[in-house]
């Protein structure tokens, strides 16, 4: 079958319109209401070709059989032109203008001849109200081409048009202002507004940059890939880039826009050394010289193994890598942990344990490509926007989600189903759901006799399980429980989880209970379904995978076996001790009892982070050695002995590793401020220093030895190989082409297994004197201890930690919107204000951690996950009182070291 398109022949493809065949022929139409990757409306006309002398519209009408097309002649020229003279009459005189440098729409104008616009309409005033975008109603042509990119990328539905013929306008919410609007400012509109009356504020309408580049985003672990505008030596904006498989050129507010930290005053610009009370700047030299000789030290007197390391999991794999290789090779320890242990280390020791590896077998291209989406203690929304807007977009396509979560987050909207179990409380309810499946007789027989070991006796342990007494434990009603089990009766799913899952005391159970759901339904190691655990940070999936932990090697390599051994020997000299180290948390009860001396933190604020603050601080202060490798002087770093000043994401090389275990580049736009320096040169730095001998490898060469050590995952990569959309891991060979799902032949243990897992109430259930139960997480605006994003303009959008509470809550206490409230667990007490929103369960509260001066972590308790060591962040017994003086929410005050 073919068609011609201007006399050229073409192939025609089932249901491609005109102008999708036309650009593949690179012919190309004009176009106003569409925009490439949106649903064509057909309503603006410009794209108007002739065809047997009739005139169709070409981005919705399908090229068939035998059609002649031609795109460019006096008539379509005189047409196309009639209709800009009419768009350009209906606006201001002078908003826009015939430009060939000017925006889309005005390129249209010159190469159609349209002559300016006379009159004087009165300019209407820009709305500037939002700190990212702003919209000049004098530019809009009501193309609504920003309508769809809204609903059809991100999912927000901010915009509307309004009114008729020469009323009719672009309308934002209720009140017509940006800044009051549901806008997430995620720039999709922007990108596709042809008049650029949609604008970002913080670049310039026409591009001054002299080059782009391209890398990896620095914030969440999703793994945007961005394209990076450069002007005179300093970051201008960010874009998405458009061909990248991850986000297809779709950012959030924090990748797109947060990246002012970059120029703060507060960076960290030289070396600190304490001298009693003060910090005071010092040479590198100096302060590697004196970092060396007090590790040198330390483990003379106390042995390695006073010695620890934790790893920062916003930097590259090259650095860590190279760190835990220090602390392993030279200095002879394997404390050596990371932020995983706090996020999602309980997911990834469940799915080890049921499958044999502890990431995710499924990917992002499954989203669209699922029967049934799973929603379990995630909320993509706003930890993972890029992510969330495809689960949303899946789901406003029809495809049913479940969303199980305590709060209606923003996801419930659209599920088919929301369960909203008591925090703490999945494990009984996914047991609830596995014996419904049992009774029902709706189980995946055949993937289960043919993928798992004997399901027998998980089986037959289900006898022990009551659906009432699961409702009864959890709040949700039976009906709903059925209802959610029969969902997935219908075959596979894709679950993508978060720490709703992770950050509890049963953590590891409650992974395990769900994904004995995803065995029984058959889900895991097929298309469109599986386990998508979204990964935190942009690179602690990457961080784990380099032996950022106590127990495991680069590649999850346990460290006695034997050829893992031999190939150190090789590579470093020497294998490390072949015994475990230890875990965060048990770094700093060692630290407390004196038998940890040295600390060296690798970008991660653990004075902040880490739960039950008060403990955290005694231990820092127990230190004799603790070396802080930042960007700022955080609450760890103020505290620190010796500051390291390290490049951020935007101004250092190497490579992060995403959610779905994708490795990609990272590449410097700029150069850190002062004389701070890329991390794994601060590393080489000191390995130097202890007589390493390890030379002065690049990024590149890093990741050729990481190959080396751990070939069964990454033996084919290479940075010469990572260019585009990198590789996802495994990848053994040099020809080998990446892995996007895991399990699919078998499983890496083999077979899976059904691990029979128990309820175990948390500790801080039902404490008495304490009746709410305190969730603790994350805003969208913000990221983690928000050092990076409370030094751009997010702090306008929201500046402060609130406490989130029920109305009817709220109403029975006497506590209104904004006031201060305290806070009081068994762990500390701290005071913010009150934010009043149903979308959290009654009993229930919610609060973030984004603000150092709210020390939420003085509320979260010492309780671990007993495998996992992961802390339980999520359920937290307080009680709350209004306090008289609303507590002051300052922003970032200069802090003295
Ligand atoms: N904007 C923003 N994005 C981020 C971050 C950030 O700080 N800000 N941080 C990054 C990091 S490090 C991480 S790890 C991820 C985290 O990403 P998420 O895990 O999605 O985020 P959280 O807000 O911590 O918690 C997820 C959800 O768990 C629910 N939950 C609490 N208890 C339970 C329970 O018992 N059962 C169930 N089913 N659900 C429960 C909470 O209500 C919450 O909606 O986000 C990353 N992305
Ligand atoms: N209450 C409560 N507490 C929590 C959580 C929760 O849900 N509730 N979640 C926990 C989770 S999941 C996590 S992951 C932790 C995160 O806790 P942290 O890891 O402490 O938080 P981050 O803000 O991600 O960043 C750590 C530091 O890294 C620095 N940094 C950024 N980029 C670089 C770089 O390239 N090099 C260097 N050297 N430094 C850099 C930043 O300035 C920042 O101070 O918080 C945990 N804490
Ligand atoms: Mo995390």
């Amino acid at each position: 079958m073919s068609a011609r398109i201007d006399g050229r022949s073409v192939e025609v493809r089932e249901g491609e319109s005109i102008l999708a065949a036309a650009r593949r022929l690179g012919v190309e139409i004009p176009t106003l209401c569409f925009a490439e990757g949106l649903r064509p409306e057909g309503g603006c006309r410009i794209c108007l070709v002739e065809a047997g002398g009739r005139l169709l519209g070409a981005c919705h009408t399908p090229l068939t059989n035998g059609m002649d097309v031609v795109t460019q002649s006096a008539r379509l020229h005189a047409l196309r032109r009639g209709l800009l003279e009419l768009l350009l009459a209906e606006r201001p005189a002078g908003a826009l203008t015939p430009d060939p440098a000017g925006s889309e729409f005005e390129r249209l104008l010159h190469a159609h001849g349209v002559q300016p616009a006379t009159g004087a309409a009165p300019l209407p005033a820009v709305d500037d109200s939002h700190p990212f975008l702003r919209f000049d109603a004098s530019r809009c042509i009501v193309c609504r081409r920003c309508v769809h990119a809204c609903d059809e990328v991100q999912g927000q539905f901010v915009y509307g048009v309004v009114g008729r013929g020469a009323g009719v306008k672009l309308v934002f919410g209720a009140d017509e202002r940006f800044a009051h609007s549901g806008c997430v400012a995620c720039g999709a509109c922007v990108d596709r507004c042809p008049t650029g009356a949609i604008g970002d504020s913080d670049r310039a309408a026409t591009d001054t940059s002299e080059r782009r580049v391209r890398s990896t985003c620095g914030y969440c672990g999703v793994g945007c890939q961005v394209e990076i505008r450069v002007g005179g030596g300093q970051v201008l904006a960010i874009d998405g880039a458009r061909d990248a498989a991850v986000n297809r050129g779709h950012l959030c507010v924090k990748g797109r826009y947060a990246h002012a930290w970059r120029r703060s005053p507060d960076r960290l610009t030289r070396p600190l050394l304490r001298d009693g009370e003060q910090l005071k700047p010092v040479s590198w030299d100096e302060a590697i010289g004196w970092a060396a000789g007090r590790l040198r030290e330390l483990r003379g007197r106390f042995g390695p193994d006073a010695l620890g390391l934790l790893t920062s999991s916003r930097s590259t794999n090259e650095a860590a890598y190279l760190l835990q290789k220090l602390f392993r090779a030279v200095l002879g320890s394997n404390n050596v942990d990371c932020c995983a242990r706090v996020c999602h280390s309980s997911t990834a020791q469940a799915l080890r344990t049921a499958t044999g590896t502890g990431a995710a077998s499924a990917c992002y291209d499954d989203i669209e490509a699922a029967r049934l989406l799973v929603v379990a203690g995630a909320n993509p929304s706003e930890a993972h926007p890029v992510v969330g807007a495809r689960i949303r977009q899946a789901a406003l396509r029809g495809t049913p989600l479940l969303v199980i979560d305590p709060r209606r987050i923003e996801l419930a909207d659209q599920a088919t189903l929301h369960l909203a179990p008591r925090p703490g409380t999945n494990v009984p309810l996914f047991q609830a759901m596995a014996r419904w499946l049992r009774d029902s007789d709706k189980l995946d027989a055949a993937y289960l006799a043919s993928r798992c070991e004997d399901a027998g006796p998980f089986l037959r342990g289900l006898d022990a399980v009551s659906i009432d007494a699961a409702a009864l434990t959890t709040g949700v009603p039976r009906a709903h429980i059925e209802r959610a089990a029969a969902l997935l009766a219908g075959g596979p799913a894709l679950f993508v989880t978060g720490l709703g899952l992770s950050e509890l005391t049963q953590g590891v159970a409650s992974v395990l209970a769900l994904t004995n759901l995803a065995l029984l339904s058959g889900s895991i190691g097929r298309r469109g379904a599986g386990m998508l655990p979204l990964r935190g940070q942009n690179n602690v999936q990457g961080n784990a995978d380099m032996g950022a932990m106590p127990d495991l090697a680069p590649g999850y390599q346990p460290l006695d076996d034997p050829g893992l051994r031999a190939r150190l020997a090789r590579e470093w000299g020497a294998a490390p001790p072949a015994a475990p180290g230890l875990t965060l948390p048990e770094m700093f009860e060692g630290a407390r009892a004196g038998r940890l001396r040295g600390l060296w933190i690798q970008g991660e604020d653990v004075a902040q982070s880490d739960p039950n603050q008060n403990a955290v601080l005694e231990a820092l202060e127990s230190l004799e050695l603790l070396v802080v490798q930042e960007l700022f002087l955080t609450e760890t770093a103020r505290r620190a002995h010796l500051v390291l000043p390290a490049a951020g994401w935007l101004e250092q090389a190497g490579t992060f590793t995403n959610a779905e275990r994708r490795i990609q580049l990272v590449r410097p736009a700029a150069s850190p401020p002062g004389e701070a320096r890329p991390d794994h040169e601060i590393a080489l730095d000191v390995a130097a220093a202890l007589g390493a001998g390890w030379g002065r490898p690049t990024p590149a060469q890093v990741m050729d030895e990481i190959a080396r050590v751990a070939p069964h995952l990454f033996g084919g990569v290479s940075h010469a190989r990572l260019q585009g959309d990198g590789l996802q891991w495994p990848c053994p060979a040099a020809d080998h082409p990446g892995t996007r799902s895991l399990h699919t032949e078998r499983f890496t243990r083999g077979k899976a297994r059904l691990v029979p897992v128990e309820f175990v109430p948390s500790p801080e259930h039902d404490v008495p004197g304490f009746p709410y139960t305190l969730i603790t997480g994350r805003v969208l605006e913000h990221y983690n201890v928000g050092s990076m994003t409370r030094r751009t303009p997010n702090l306008l959008l929201v500046g402060e930690d609130f406490l989130v509470m029920h109305p009817d809550d709220a109403a029975r206490e006497g506590l209104r919107e904004h006031g201060g409230v305290a806070v009081e667990s068994r762990w500390g007490a701290i005071a913010c204000r009150l934010r009043v929103d149903a979308r959290v369960a009654t009993g229930t509260l919610f609060l973030s951690f984004h603000f150092p001066e709210t020390h939420t972590n003085r509320l979260t308790g010492p309780q671990t996950d007993p495998q996992s060591h992961c802390p339980e962040y999520k359920v937290t017994a307080v009680r709350v009182r209004a306090q008289a003086q609303p507590a002051a929410a300052p922003l970032l005050a200069a802090r003295p070291g």
